[in-house]
């Protein structure tokens, strides 16, 4: 049934969870909504990337360095996978040493592209190893991070985005760039930047760092949750990428399970090991390989992530508000076939629609990465939505903020879905334009 008859939507202000002063400046102050549960992160996945990276060092003379073939081959491994899931990657070049350095970003698509959460660690390693604690460990589970959103679906109220940084081990170059190189505009609109830099120590500690409050307190009610005392990070902030967005004011946060400093008595006490022992016996050595790894330490850091990161992105649910024009007709999506519509007929509205137009999508499918959904407007204008992203993950549940200032208001909008492979299929349940 095609409703496209103008009504008026009160938000109903139904607040997400978690009052993230020290991120947004506001609180919750309605019931919170419960906010989506982070979904484990199977260690086994992560452990796989860290097995292929001590590969593509054993295949690039034992090391994955800055300026080194090791290096190049491991941001491609992380660009493919993330690519493949659906994300918006940009390889970032710089020079340093006289050789070219790499950051890898990637985007997830959707979210309030003026609330970014960023979560991030260096990928590179010293030369003298494979640097699979150093930090493939940090590389690794937030790489499987960044799967568990896309294949989950997951639609997170804030923009996330991850780096891979380069040249971490000659003094944070990578991420020194990135941040210097981002426009004052773009970096005020970075509400955290949560970093993992050797989170697998063979002898582990668990910190935390004890910067933005709100970053701090997600990570320690964690570990708290699992039974598991934490200490704050105390070795010094610059000693690793949160360093150059705290600079720049940027709350920052993260996770550290220690490198040559030597554990305590106290602390074995605390967390089990051998004290009198350093946190990583092979930190900076050739030794710093698969087999130096703490298999609990990592599942629980990769765990305590993926907390991190759905807690701090679920913002606000509120829904948009202001004049809605809707259509709810079930629209079938031939397999692997023509592109479908669904039109709603704007009317009434003065003038051009406006730049955060907020655009419902309600698709039910069983492999939303086969599909390519796009808004046209009117005229004909076309504008992306999701292009083959998701991966194996059901449905299109979601409402885009697309730039539609420079569209007249009032015609037939139409959603258009195209199914490009083949096997998965479904149907256009809803679409939904909400005029502010
Ligand atoms: N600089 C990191 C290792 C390191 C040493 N202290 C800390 C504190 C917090 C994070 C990381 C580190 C490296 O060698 O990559
Ligand atoms: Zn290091
Ligand atoms: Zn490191
Ligand atoms: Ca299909």
């Amino acid at each position: 049934m095609n409703i496209s008859v103008p009504r008026r939507v009160t938000a109903v202000a139904a607040l997400a969870a978690l009052a993230l002063a020290g991120l947004t400046g506001t609180s919750a102050t309605a019931s919170p909504a419960a906010a989506a549960a982070a979904p484990d992160i199977p260690l086994a996945n992560v452990k796989q990337h860290l097995t292929d990276l001590q590969s593509i060092a054993t295949a690039n003379g034992g090391n994955r360095a800055h300026g080194r073939t090791g290096y190049k081959a491991s941001i491609d491994f992380v660009k493919a996978k993330l690519d493949a899931a659906g994300y918006t990657t940009t390889l970032q070049t710089f020079t340093s040493s006289g050789a070219t350095g790499y950051n890898l970003i990637a985007d997830w698509p959707g979210g309030d592209p003026n609330q970014v959460l960023m979560a991030g660690s260096h990928l590179d390693s010293v030369t003298s190893g494979p640097g699979i604690n150093d930090n493939g460990s940090g590389s690794a589970a937030v790489l499987e991070t960044a799967l568990a959103v896309a294949r989950s679906g997951y639609q997170p109220s804030k923009h996330l985005r991850f780096g891979w940084w380069g040249a971490e081990e000659l003094g944070l170059i990578g991420s020194k760039y990135y941040v210097n190189n981002l426009p004052t505009a773009e970096r005020a609109k970075v509400k955290g930047y949560l970093n993992f830099d050797m989170i697998g120590s063979p002898n582990p500690g668990y910190f935390v760092y004890d910067d933005d409050p709100t970053i701090e307190k997600t990570f320690k009610d964690y570990f708290a949750g699992l039974g598991i005392a934490t200490e704050i990070e105390t070795e010094g902030d610059g000693r690793s990428d949160h360093a150059p967005f705290k600079n720049v004011g940027i709350p920052v946060g993260g996770l550290f399970t220690g490198a040559d400093y030597v554990k305590t008595a106290a602390q074995a006490q605390k967390w089990g090991g051998t004290s009198g022992q350093s946190f990583d016996r092979c930190y900076h050595s050739s030794c710093d390989t698969t087999a130096n790894i703490n298999d609990t330490a990592l599942d629980r850091n990769s765990d305590a992530i993926a907390h991190a990161i759905w807690t701090l992105s679920s913002g606000t649910t509120t829904p948009p508000t202001g004049t809605v024009f809707e259509n709810t007709a079930d629209v079938s999506i031939p397999d692997n076939g023509a592109a479908v519509t669904s039109t709603v007929n704007v009317t009434g509205v003065t003038g051009n629609a406006p730049s955060n137009l907020a655009v419902g999508v309600d698709i039910v499918h069983t492999y939303r990465g086969d599909l390519v959904v796009d808004l046209v407007a009117p005229d004909g204008s076309v504008y992306s939505l999701s292009n083959r992203s998701g991966g194996s993950a059901d449905n299109i549940v979601q409402t885009f903020t697309v730039n539609a200032s420079s569209e007249v208001a009032n015609g037939a909008w139409k959603l258009r879905v195209q199914d490009k492979a083949s096997i998965d299929t479904g149907y256009i349940s809803g679409f939904k334009l909400t005029f502010p």
